[in-house]
């Protein structure tokens, strides 16, 4: 049936890490039903010029109602609720095709910014009532993820996709890749499998501000 699907998508891995959190993620909860809704999962390359066409052609094929994108942040504590994403690429290593491109911006004379559509601090929320450690985060970076979540905001803006609400959260590193770090923060594989169901199951109850789908409180 249209319109009851969560695309669920993540990344390889790149920057010398054997796995990426993002992408096992995927294969946990894939084809899971979550409040009536099958998540379908997408594994994007960490790649400037594929991965966001990638993602928008797989939205108008699904449909979905919800789009949650996932990246490695590596260092991050916390799940990462992403607030905004903007039109800069400044990448500090080069993607998986050796491009590194620096200055300039995710789409030619697009707005500066876009905000998520999806209820941030309710997710937030939700995760920390089940003890899954999250904050809300002002910056997705300026490499591959933040370019991704930008031509995602900007692609639901057009006709296909109008329906559909989209963000951004970056995760933790995996405890099996925190150890090769000076800085080990990292969040296990149960932990962050619950903490993301837990914000898909907020994000498909709630609209942007906050309020109840389909409820008529004001
Ligand atoms: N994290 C990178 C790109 C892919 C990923 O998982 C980022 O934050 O840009």
């Amino acid at each position: 049936m249209a319109f009851r699907r969560v695309l669920l998508a993540g990344f390889e891995p790149f920057g010398g890490e054997q796995v990426n959190p993002s992408h096992v993620l995927l294969r946990e909860l894939g084809g899971e039903r979550i409040s009536g809704h099958r998540i379908e999962p997408l594994c994007l390359p960490v790649n400037f010029t594929r991965a966001g066409a990638l993602l928008c052609d797989a939205i108008d094929a699904c449909r979905p109602q919800v789009v949650l994108c996932v990246g490695q942040a590596g260092g991050r504590s916390r799940l990462s609720f992403e607030r905004v994403a903007i039109n800069l690429i400044d990448a500090r290593i080069a993607d998986d095709e050796g491009l590194q491109p620096t200055d300039c911006p995710v789409v030619m004379g697009g707005p500066a910014a876009y905000f998520s559509s999806l209820p941030v601090k309710r997710m937030q929320a939700a995760c920390h009532a089940a003890g899954v450690p999250a904050e809300l985060s002002f910056s997705a970076g300026s490499y591959v993820c933040n370019a991704v979540f930008y031509q995602l905001m900007h692609h639901i803006r057009t006709a296909p996709a109008e329906n559909c609400r989209a963000g951004f959260v970056h995760v933790p590193w995996l405890p099996e890749q925190a150890i090769h770090h000076v800085q080990s923060a990292s969040m296990s594989l149960d932990l962050l499998c619950k903490g993301i169901g837990i914000a898909i199951e907020s994000a498909l109850l709630h609209t942007e501000d906050g309020s109840i789908i389909g409820g008529n409180e004001h």
